[in-house]
């Protein structure tokens, strides 16, 4: 029997993405807790490059890059499919994948960790882009269609990480009136049994970025001395 392990990280929207698409195929695996403060030789060994979680292991032959993880699975395991099967909507879930990799991680975490007009800028940015997909949404329960693909996939942070974002630092991005499809979807997104398995603990992500805030408002206030 095939040998599938994942090194991965409990808060991580990227390895949860490839614990969600392992599960939606029915494929077990062994997941190994990454210390990415003390990363383990086994991580610096099979993902040399960029030394970040998620590495997919299949019978020995490391994979990284969520996405590129997710490809691999969809390709190597029947069943559920995860990408499209006619190659125009293939590329066109590969447009939105990169769409929300390369601008939304980058406009949320401005929109959060920022202050004043900074902050606002990198809010109205991010509304931008949320706007983006609320159209992409227009009529579709999922990015997918009827079942969740490779772009709802992608956006778990979206639909999870957002909201706890939002409560730490205090500000409301996916507004319930700005954004309907984007909210709905989300909740669609969530209650699914499958996905749930796949998010970290509410509280304890909660925790995870008070802490952050509380240590950068500590170093402001180190500086401002
Ligand atoms: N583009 C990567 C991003 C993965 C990533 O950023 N992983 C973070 C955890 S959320 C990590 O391993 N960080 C460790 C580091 O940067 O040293 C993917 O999609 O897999």
């Amino acid at each position: 029997m095939a040998e599938v392990k994942l090194l991965g990280s409990w808060g991580s929207p990227f390895s949860r993405r490839v614990e969600l698409a392992l599960k939606l195929k029915g494929v077990s695996y062994e997941y190994i807790e990454e210390d990415l403060a003390n990363k383990s030789p086994l991580l610096l060994k099979y993902n040399p490059v960029h030394k970040k979680i998620p590495v997919l292991l299949h019978n020995e032959n490391p994979i990284a890059e969520s996405i590129v993880i997710l490809e691999y699975i969809d390709e190597t395991w029947e069943g559920y499919s995860i990408m499209p099967k006619d190659p125009y909507q293939r590329a066109i879930a590969r447009f939105w994948v990169k769409f929300i990799d390369e601008k939304f991680f980058a406009a949320i975490w401005k929109a959060c960790w920022n202050e004043g007009k900074e902050q606002e800028q990198a809010m109205e940015e991010a509304w931008e882009l949320m706007n983006t997909l609320e159209n992409e949404l227009k009529g579709k329960k999922f990015f997918g269609g009827y079942n969740i693909g490779l772009v709802d996939i992608a956006a778990n942070f979206i639909a999870f990480w957002v909201g706890v974002l939002e409560d730490v630092v205090e500000i409301k991005l996916l507004d319930e009136d700005k954004f309907p499809n984007l909210c709905k979807w989300s909740e669609e997104f969530l209650s699914c049994e499958v996905v749930k398995e796949c998010l970290p603990p509410r509280d304890k992500l909660f925790a995870f970025f008070q802490a952050r805030k509380e240590a950068i408002t500590a170093s402001k206030s180190m500086v401002y001395k």
